[in-house]
Order: structure tokens, then C-alpha cells, then sequence
């Protein structure tokens, strides 16, 4: 018993005489040294100073980036390109419990489940930022899945998916989540053409019965969702629409979606037929779609819509008579359309191509204005004469694939597949500025909120396709490479080679950290895929459960460090449903929950409630347990589901569990409890005699050790009840869990302590 003491003793002084360990270690080498033993230049320095980032120091930008096939985004930090997050959406993430607890699986589920199938992964493309006048506001997160098309929504208060929409209409997808200047639509393009709403109808009237489609997502902001009843989508000629773009400033109220494959050409090797990457590009030119979108809105409230799936759907002869929609010319296979952050330019690219074509809103309108068109297309939309609406075309190298931009105006980076390289350019001007070897193959590259009204420079990332001889070898499926570039100079400097272990990822987008605001902890009992209060939570002290035959209901809690209930008693063939809150209301204190072969896994962040129901189908004893290392007795936050055999028979055998203890053992434990107060006292002493107040993080570890001393005195009343009536073996286990609580408070004194040191905390006259 005294040992613990002195360990805790033990523990304060190192907290005191840590400073003087580090300062004492590592005299030995120079930075020359240690650039000479690891063959470091001077740049590499240069560039190690740029992005290292010291402990405690945040990251200047934080980055979402698709995972790809993963069905996950990943956010990492920028300039450190630090990953701190993987969020679950299209595939269940067991660490965060998504698609594991009966919250979340619902979300997942509503996505997932797919004419009777369940599609448990996606490919995610291309995630976007809320936007409010043009510029990221960091509330909320979409992004698509190419594969089943869908748009998911991802609250960035707590970073979860909140929401998945399918789309009725489409078989596929590419050209989203891409938002409107105000976050009022989140736009959704088909990839490959087929039927609207999924029919089966032969290949050979490809051109009569396939379509492509756009779909417009109406997005309530207040409420957080995506309403599908009040979005609508316009019907759109077979050819592969590709990447869209929303206008914003003079180009507000429209928008613009590449395509490739005007050929509308279907392969088919197996029937002696050229390949589709023959046919698909054997002319010189496809389609820029531009989207009169607010016109498109008016018709649609109209009553000019057939409803396809659910749909509204805008037919393809209405669009193309009431000015909806337009097309012109793009030089040859493009891939991107990236509106300019003054909304008065796109740009268009050709992958097999080595220009980027500049067209000006301006002369869009005008052309569309004065009614010159070069033609129709055999859908009857106007095609807009490329001539007529160009403003610059720049030759920036092979197989040019998407811009950004740059604070500084009127210069882009465009990505340039073919060569691996990224190209600096002057836009307005039509020069090419720099160029910069990129490791290789990139696809998507992005500067900082580099594709809204106002970007802000500094650094770009290039998002490469291939690995190949950058890093270690792990196998033949190798990393993915995003290479962070610093481009707030006029020549760019390559600073940093990070490896993704997901993947392929396509695009990302970047805040300002600053900008995000995201939660600590949920309002107790919150179901945090609806952001409503939880039926399900209880408060300390009100756990129970509810057994009806074949069901057991658990209302419980987890908090440092036990679980309410700790025994679960069911019957073989029983469903079991477990709701548990977390009663912490610490900063990361979280809780997991997992039981013995079950395919049960909870993530319980401070303040939620979630649920898993599952079956007892075999009878035996399977250990419950918390999986997140939460305290020095995490290990003992354990539990047992018992589950009886059918028609059990209670056993009539003595048994006994556990050991059992006299007053010698109460008094030792009391004593010790007392000297351990000793510790916490002078911890509290010590933050008392200092300015905490001024730490709010200092505040927020002493309202939990707080919180944690006063269930020290709850259970040392009733070790002392216990003691009054001479049952020793109670009295020193409530003794025991009187002296965990106070190890609780000490812990977190400690950490408020240290914190306060190394922030320098001065000394206050009392
Ligand atoms: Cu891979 Cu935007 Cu889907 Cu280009 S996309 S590279
Ligand atoms: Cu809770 Cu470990």
C-alpha cells in the first residue's frame, strides 16, 4: 500500500526535474554533424525548417483529402502533412465505431443499401468545403463516390458523417461534390452514360436511350442535410460528363461540367471492335456544358420536370429551348473545368491535349446573348463557337489535368500528367512562369482554399499517381504520394514527400486551421449521427436493464474507469441491445466498448450515447471490455455477458468469487488514502499559488479532477458506512475505489501541473 504513495511521490518529482533531463541529453552534435551523417544539403534544411513542426504547435492549414477506394477522407496538417484523421463514410471505420454502433450503421445503411444490395466501400473523388460567398466557411464536408453515385455529408463540428444521398437517376458519377458560391446546391455529374434510373435497355441505342445527367442537391444549412425532395437534376446528351464547377461573382447562378467521349463510341474488344479508349478520342474536340442553374431552378419550379426514380428531372429538349444549357467546343479529352477566383474565367485542360484553354464568362454570355452559335448538336443544344468565347489558350506542357489558384492574381498552377510536372502560370497574360518536376504522374494538385474566391497561397500539394522509388519498399501495392510544394516564392520549392497509406486519392481541398471550430464533447445523452438527444442516455445512478423473453435491454454508462452494468445476463437465442453513455466531460476521454467474439465495437467520445444490438446465439461467458486506453485502471474497465444455455438449471454447487478482507486491510487501505491526499493536496497547492485561470486548458483538467474528487468522497462515505456496521470486506473495496479516484485526480492534477510549467504560469499573491 505504501508503495503506491511513494510511487506518486516518485511521479511529482520526475514532473520537476524533467526540464533539466532533456537539456542535459544530445550535446554531442552540431547541425553540421547532422547533416554530414544523414547527407543533408542545405535546401533539405531549408525545407525541413518549412514544414517541421515542434511539439504542441498546430498546423497552419488542415486538409481533407479523399481516400479513395477506401471510402474514407483523410485529414492531415499542412505545412507538418501530419495525418490526424480518418473519417468513415462509404465503408464502416471500426475505431470510430462507424457502421458498428446502431447510429451510425443506420447512416451507412441508408447509403449502402442499393436495390437490395449492400455496397459496403466507395470511390471517393472529390471532396468540398462549404463555401459562403465564394469562400470556405469549414461547417461542413462533401464528397462523392464515383462508383455508386452518392454524396456524402460530413458535419466538421465533429468531424462525422452525417449523411448519405443516393442518386436515383445515375449509374455513376465523377463531377462532384463541387458547392455553390452560398452552399445552397452541391452538384453531382454522371461519368458514363446509361439509361436515367437505371432500366436496362441494349447497347445499341446508346444514343437514343443512354443519357447523361447533372443533379443540383438542395442543401439545408440550418438543419445540416441534404433535402432530396427539393433537388433536381437536368438531363444531359450521352456524352461522359466529366468534372463540374460552380460560377461565382459575375458567373454566379451557373455552372460548367467538362466531358469527354462526345464520340459517344462503344467499344467492345470481345466483339472484334476497337477499344473504348480508341473510339472515345478520336476527335479533336468534346463538350464544355455550361448551366444556366438558377434558370434551370425557376423551370423546375415551374412544373417543366418528368419525375424519374423519385427525381425531378429537367428533360434535354426543355433545357436546350429555355437557354438552360449551352455547349462548346474543348480541345481534345479534357479533364477539369476550374472557374477563376473572380469568377470571370474557366479553365479547361486536354489530356491529350498540351494547351489549357481560358474561356471568358463575358464572352459566353455575349455569344449567348447575340444568339451566335455555330450549330446544334443532335440533341438540339446550341454549341457556342470556341472562337467566339475564348480569351487566352496557353501551351503549358503534356497533358495538362487541373488548375488552381494562387493569392496572388491572376496566377494558376495547372497539373501536367504526361511530363510530371506543375506549371505556373499567368492566366490573364497566357505566360507560362515556372515549372517544377513532380514524382510522378500527378493527377489533382491544390494550393491553399485554392478553388475558392479568395486563396490564400503559401503552399501547394501535388497529388501523384505513381510512388514507384520514393519510399521504402512495402509490396507491390505501393503508398500514395502527395508532395507539398512551397510556391509563396516565384520559383516553387518541392518541400516534402508524404506517403498515404490509402488510397487512390483524387482530389483534396484545404481551410485555414483557424477557421474551424469543431467540439470537444457532446451535450450529454447525444445521438451524434442526428445531433438530437439520445432516448437511449442515462444519467449516473439511473442505469438499469430491461429484460422482456428473447430481449435484454442495457440503459448503461462508461466512465474512469468502470461500466455500468458489469454483468449482463442473457439466454442463449436472446437479442441483446446495449446503449451506453459516456458521463465523461474531459477533453478526450474517450471510451471504447467491445465484446468477446462479437462483432461489437463502440467508440464513445465525452457526452455520447450509442447502441449495439446483436445476438446471443451461443451460450458462454464472453468478457466485455473498454478498448481505449483511459486511465492507469483502463484495464479493469472490463465486464462479463453472461449467456445461459436454453432450459439452464441454476447449480446447485458452492462456489465462491473473489477474495475476502478483514479490518487490518481497511485500516491500511484508509491510511494509505490519507497519505495519497497528501500528494493531491500540495498538486492542488501548487495550482492554487499559480495564475491558472488564465490556462483555460488548465481550468477545463481542474473541473474533471474536481469532478473526480467528489466521487472520492462518495465512495469513502461509503467505505466509512460500511465500517460502522463491521462488514470489512465492503468497507475496504469502497475504500479501494475511494483510493482509485483520488489516482484519478492525481493523474490529472499532474497533467494540469505540467501544463502550467511549461506555459508558464506565474505565482499569484494570495
Ligand atoms: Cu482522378 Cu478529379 Cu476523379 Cu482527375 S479525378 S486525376
Ligand atoms: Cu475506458 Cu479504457
Amino acid at each position: 500500500m505504501k508503495k503506491r504513495t511513494q510511487k506518486m511521490a516518485a511521479l511529482l518529482a520526475t514532473v520537476s526535474i524533467g526540464a533539466f533531463a532533456i537539456s542535459s541529453a544530445g550535446m554531442a552534435e552540431t547541425l553540421q554533424d547532422v547533416m554530414k551523417r544523414r547527407g543533408l544539403s542545405e535546401n533539405d534544411i531549408m525545407a525541413a525548417a518549412k514544414t517541421y513542426t515542434p511539439t504542441g504547435k498546430h498546423d497552419e492549414f488542415l486538409v481533407f483529402s479523399s481516400g479513395g477506394q477506401s471510402g474514407q477522407v483523410i485529414v492531415y496538417g499542412i505545412p507538418s502533412m501530419r495525418i490526424l484523421k480518418y473519417i468513415g463514410v462509404f465503408t464502416p471505420e471500426p475505431w470510430q465505431g462507424y457502421g458498428f454502433d446502431d447510429e451510425s450503421r443506420k447512416v451507412l445503411q441508408e447509403g449502402s443499401k442499393v436495390d437490395g444490395r449492400e455496397v459496403l466501400f466507395g470511390d471517393t473523388h472529390h471532396p468540398s468545403i462549404s463555401e459562403t460567398n465564394g469562400d470556405t466557411d469549414g461547417q461542413f464536408l462533401f464528397i462523392n463516390d464515383k462508383n455508386t453515385p452518392r454524396i456524402a455529408v460530413i458535419d466538421l463540428k465533429d468531424f462525422e458523417t452525417k449523411q448519405i444521398v443516393k442518386n436515383p437517376i445515375m449509374q455513376s458519377d465523377h463531377g462532384g461534390a463541387f458547392v455553390s458560391p452560398n452552399s445552397e446546391y452541391v452538384i453531382e455529374a454522371s461519368q458514363y452514360p446509361a439509361p436515367l434510373g437505371g432500366e436496362y435497355v441494349p447497347i445499341e441505342q446508346f444514343n437514343e436511350k443512354y443519357r447523361g445527367a447533372v443533379t443540383y442537391w438542395k442543401f439545408n444549412r440550418t438543419k445540416g442535410r441534404i433535402e432530396p425532395e427539393n433537388s433536381f437534376s437536368i438531363e444531359l446528351p450521352p456524352y461522359s460528363q466529366d468534372l463540374s464547377d460552380f460560377g461565382k461573382g459575375p458567373s454566379d447562378g451557373w455552372s460548367f461540367t467538362n466531358s469527354f467521349c462526345a464520340e459517344r463510341y462503344v467499344g467492345g474488344i470481345e466483339r472484334g471492335r476497337p477499344p473504348f479508349e480508341a473510339g472515345c478520342s478520336a476527335k479533336d474536340v468534346d463538350f464544355l456544358h455550361v448551366v444556366n442553374w438558377k434558370k434551370a431552378e425557376e423551370l423546375v419550379k415551374a412544373g417543366k420536370t418528368k419525375t424519374i426514380s423519385g427525381m425531378k428531372v429537367l428533360p434535354l429538349d426543355v433545357a436546350a429551348k429555355e437557354g438552360v444549357l449551352f455547349l462548346i467546343p474543348e480541345p481534345k479529352s479534357p479533364h477539369g473545368a476550374d472557374v477563376t477566383p473572380d469568377g470571370k474565367y474557366i479553365i479547361v485542360s486536354g489530356k491529350l491535349d498540351t494547351h489549357a484553354t481560358v474561356y471568358s464568362f463575358e464572352k459566353i454570355q455575349a455569344a449567348i446573348k447575340a444568339g451566335k452559335f455555330s450549330g446544334k448538336d443532335e440533341y438540339g443544344v446550341p454549341i457556342i463557337d470556341l472562337g467566339a468565347s475564348v480569351h487566352k489558350q496557353v501551351e503549358l506542357g503534356l497533358g495538362p489535368l487541373h488548375t488552381q489558384y494562387d493569392s496572388k492574381a491572376c496566377i494558376a498552377y495547372t497539373s501536367i500528367y504526361v511530363d510530371s510536372q506543375v506549371t505556373k502560370w499567368d492566366y490573364c497574360e497566357g505566360k507560362v512562369l515556372d515549372k517544377l518536376s513532380v514524382h510522378y504522374n500527378i493527377g489533382h494538385l491544390m494550393a491553399m482554399e485554392g478553388d475558392t474566391a479568395h486563396p490564400k497561397g503559401k503552399y501547394l500539394v501535388a497529388l501523384n499517381k505513381l510512388a514507384i522509388d520514393r519510399f521504402a519498399p512495402v509490396g507491390p501495392l505501393h503508398p500514395q504520394n502527395h508532395q507539398l510544394i512551397d510556391i509563396s516564392g516565384d520559383k516553387m520549392q518541392l518541400l516534402y514527400d508524404m506517403p498515404l497509406p490509402l488510397g487512390e486519392p483524387h482530389y483534396a481541398v484545404s481551410i485555414s486551421t483557424d477557421r474551424l471550430k469543431p467540439s470537444i464533447r457532446y451535450p450529454s445523452g447525444t445521438n451524434s449521427r442526428t445531433d438530437e438527444k439520445s432516448p437511449f442516455g442515462v444519467r449516473a445512478g439511473s442505469e438499469h436493464t430491461d429484460t422482456k423473453p428473447g430481449r435484454v435491454e442495457v440503459f448503461g454508462t462508461v466512465i474512469r474507469s468502470h461500466i455500468t452494468p458489469e454483468i449482463i445476463e442473457a439466454n442463449e437465442g436472446d437479442e441483446i441491445v446495449i446503449h451506453l453513455t459516456n458521463l465523461e466531460r474531459a477533453e478526450d476521454e474517450t471510451h471504447g466498448f467491445a465484446v468477446s467474439k462479437h462483432n461489437v465495437n463502440l467508440s464513445l467520445e465525452p457526452g455520447k450515447t450509442v447502441s449495439a444490438t446483436f445476438k446471443a446465439n451461443k451460450a458462454g461467458v464472453y468478457p466485455y471490455y473498454c478498448t481505449e486506453f483511459c486511465s492507469a485502471l483502463h484495464l479493469e474497465m472490463e465486464g462479463y455477458l453472461l449467456v445461459k444455455p436454453a432450459n439452464y438449471k441454476a447449480s446447485t454447487a458452492k462456489g465462491k468469487a473473489g477474495s475476502s478482507y478483514t479490518k487490518a486491510d481497511y485500516d491500511a487501505r484508509v491510511k494509505a488514502n490519507v497519505e495519497t491526499q497528501g500528494v493531491i493536496d500540495s498538486v492542488v497547492g501548487y495550482i492554487t499559488s499559480v495564475n491558472y485561470k488564465d490556462f483555460p486548458q488548465a481550468v477545463a483538467l481542474v473541473e474533471d479532477a474536481t469532478d473526480q474528487l467528489g466521487f472520492a468522497k462518495s465512495a469513502k462515505e461509503k467505505s466509512e458506512d460500511f465500517a460502522k456496521k463491521q462488514d470489512w470486506n465492503n468497507a475496504m473495496l469502497w475504500a479501494e475505489q475511494w483510493f482509485q479516484y483520488q489516482v484519478k485526480t492525481a493523474d490529472i492534477g499532474l497533467r494540469a501541473k505540467t501544463h502550467l510549467e511549461q506555459n508558464g504560469a506565474k505565482k499569484v499573491q494570495k
